[in-house]
């Protein structure tokens, strides 16, 4: 192994710094970086928000003179191009640097190794790797728009522990308790975008807002409703709504009440969901959130798009005639579940949250 026990101690240093802009750096990736000489860190830093300095450049502001002769753990490639900001490369070549560790190379096709070459031809010696799983994990949306043109996907349920979302009569309030649903204020708080159906704007009339945190921007609301049932008087707006065709009545209507409405392709009459989530990738939403009723969830379920899930489970049972999590066309075969595996399991307050990834 090239890298010694202590670069990865002051890697994990940079990964918790990269950490701190969780729910601030969108559309940007979370990014620390950690300026070492003589085994001391000098100076340290973080990407906060996009159009401000990079992690990089915080950490040479910070250090001073005695970047010159040091060693830079930065959690993602430093950057090649003009962006908003300059390149990080170059900042890191003036400054003096003499080595550079990334965990992972920056997967924006503007950067893409070039910032890893740049800084090799200048001598300085750049090694790619370290703790690349825990840096990957960081940024699951940003890796996910740079290479697959779409956001990450995380799906959150809430239901009893026989699988219910709400009684036959729709009643819902509550299933869960405070701690849980305080847990998902911080899965809303670090999403891009907060994605839901109009049967729960019609049922519920939820804000989908980050009420908890102060992060400084409000995720985009996005209502998916092919025939166009959003009311004007929603509180879910100003938000994106996507529908299979508008008439003109409604649409002006939803629009001087703030909605973004866009007409989309369709699949079998509802709105694609894969081709929505390409637009939103488009404007450089990296993690979507969603919450939504049955219809939505086994929509997204069936097509493959959940990339996460992350089920509250509450300590009731409620019976067989309650309301399911995922409405989608009867299996033959348990080989077409959607199956998935277990990533953290824990106790929030009185509830259970597990968090599964594709199996
Ligand atoms: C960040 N923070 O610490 C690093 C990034 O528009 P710009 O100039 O902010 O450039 C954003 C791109 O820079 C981003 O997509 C990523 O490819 C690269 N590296 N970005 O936001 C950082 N090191
Ligand atoms: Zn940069």
């Amino acid at each position: 192994m090239r890298f010694t026990a202590a670069d990865s101690r002051f890697m994990s240093r940079a990964l918790q710094l990269a950490a701190r802009g969780l729910f601030t750096t969108s559309p940007n990736p979370r990014v620390g970086c950690v300026l070492v000489k003589d085994d001391r860190i000098v100076g340290e830093g973080w990407h906060e928000r996009a159009g401000t300095p990079h992690a990089e450049i915080h950490a040479l502001r910070a250090a001073g003179e005695a970047a010159r002769g040091a060693t830079a753990y930065v959690t993602l490639e430093p950057c090649s191009h003009h962006g908003r900001t300059p390149p990080c490369a170059e900042a890191l070549i003036d400054a003096g640097v003499s080595r550079v560790v990334a965990a992972m190379t920056d997967p924006n096709p503007l950067v893409a190794g070039g910032g890893i070459s740049m800084l090799t031809l200048a001598g300085i010696a750049a090694e790619v790797g370290l703790m690349e799983a825990e840096a990957r994990a960081l940024n699951p949306g940003f890796v996910s728009r740079m290479t697959r043109r779409r956001p990450w996907v995380r799906l959150k349920t809430a239901s009893t522990l026989d699988g219910k979302t709400a009684l036959a009569n729709g009643a819902s309030q509550w299933i869960t308790g405070e701690a849980a649903r305080a847990d998902v204020q911080r899965l809303r708080a670090r999403a891009c975008a907060i994605l839901t159906g109009s049967g729960t704007v019609l049922a519920d009339d939820p804000r989908m807002n980050v009420r908890d945190f102060d992060i400084g921007r409000a995720p985009l609301r996005v209502v998916v409703d092919s025939t166009l049932r959003t009311p004007a008087s929603a509180a879910i707006l100003p938000a994106l709504v996507a529908c299979r065709d508008a008439s003109p009545a409604t649409r002006t209507a939803l629009e001087a009440a703030g909605a973004e409405v866009i007409e989309m392709p369709g699949v079998d009459g509802r709105v694609d969901l894969a081709a929505l989530l390409a637009l939103l990738a488009q404007r450089g939403v990296n993690e979507v959130h969603v919450e939504a009723g049955a219809a939505l969830n086994g929509a997204l379920l069936a097509a493959g798009l959940v990339d996460e899930w992350v089920a509250y489970l509450a300590p009731l049972a409620v019976g067989d005639d309650a309301r399911g999590l995922f409405a989608h066309a009867p299996l033959a075969t348990l080989a077409e579940a959607a199956r998935f595996r277990l990533q953290d399991l824990r106790q929030i307050g009185g509830d259970l949250r597990l968090t599964l990834l594709p199996a």
